[in-house]
């Protein structure tokens, strides 16, 4: 387990980190931040453990991790965006999970629409993005990421789907070098989303995702659907071209089938 104090050593943030709480063993990093932000805590705190007993995806689903071989943590952060572009932050922290993955181990990686980074097309990384609104503004947004450094091993049902990046590159990482630069990224790309600007973190996804010009399906829990994948909208959802026409998708688990 690395100490606050070693994470903050050396690193080169103006916002993101300033305040870290380091944990063996927690509910969920994104439950812990929800705390700290309803109690007014600053923007930039950084909750990270080594183990989650309720490690959260979305919909209720559970985010399964070996203890102490990944990054599990959840920054808060306060910008003043509307609630149409909330959405954003979850490309912005996938952004810059992807570019300090790539930074740290050469490999290139992919974006998957809404939340996820993939190193050899399997998923390396999850968003939980959680966001608490006022009005028609963001009052607080949770980002919590999970990614798969050092694991070895997937259980049942996770291994077809889900990778780390010593499992990809047969190799294992420094997890604090790898913390402290994706915290740096978001650091980078914040004066940006301040200011409610999405251009730079946008391009940069666009440039990872692969899905789009492609035939994918959609599931949502009620129903499916299928079409190309044709961009994302200006509110951050997916426009899917269908036999009746484009329509927007806002949620979802996108599979992608043959070239259309
Ligand atoms: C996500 O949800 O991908 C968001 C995961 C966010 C986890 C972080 S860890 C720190 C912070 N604190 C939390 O409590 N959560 C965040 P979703 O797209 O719904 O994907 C969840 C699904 O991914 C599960 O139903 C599994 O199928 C699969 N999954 C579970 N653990 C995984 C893992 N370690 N790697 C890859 N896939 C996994």
């Amino acid at each position: 387990m690395y100490s606050k104090e070693e994470l903050q050593r050396g690193l080169k943030t103006r916002v993101i980190g300033k305040k870290i709480f380091a944990f063996d063993s927690i509910d969920s990093t994104n439950i812990c931040v929800k705390t700290l932000a309803e109690a007014g805590a600053e923007e930039g705190a950084v909750v990270i453990a080594e183990h989650q007993t309720a490690g959260r995806g979305r919909l209720g689903r559970s985010w399964e991790s070996t203890p102490g071989a990944n990054l599990l943590f959840s920054v808060l952060l306060r910008p003043t965006v509307k609630k149409e572009q909330a959405g954003f932050l979850t490309f912005y922290a996938a952004v810059a999970v992807a570019r300090a993955v790539e930074a740290v181990t050469g490999s290139t990686t992919e974006c998957k629409w809404p939340n996820d980074v993939l190193l050899n097309g399997k998923k390396c990384c999850g968003i939980l993005l959680e966001n608490s609104l006022q009005g028609d503004t963001l009052h607080y947004s949770i980002i919590g990421i999970g990614l798969n450094v050092n694991q070895e091993r997937f259980g049942d049902g996770l291994t077809e789907k889900a990778t780390s990046l010593a499992c990809e590159l047969k190799q294992q990482f420094d997890r604090k070098q790898i913390l402290q630069r994706i915290l740096e990224e978001l650091d980078s790309f914040y004066s940006d989303v301040k200011q409610s600007i999405f251009d730079r973190v946008l391009e940069e996804w666009n440039v990872r995702c692969t899905m789009f010009g492609r035939h994918v399906i959609l599931a949502r829990a009620d129903r499916e659907f299928s079409g190309t994948a044709v961009g994302l909208s200006p509110d951050g959802g997916l426009i899917l071209q269908t036999p009746k026409g484009r329509i927007t998708l806002y949620a979802g688990d996108v599979t992608l089938s043959q070239l259309s």
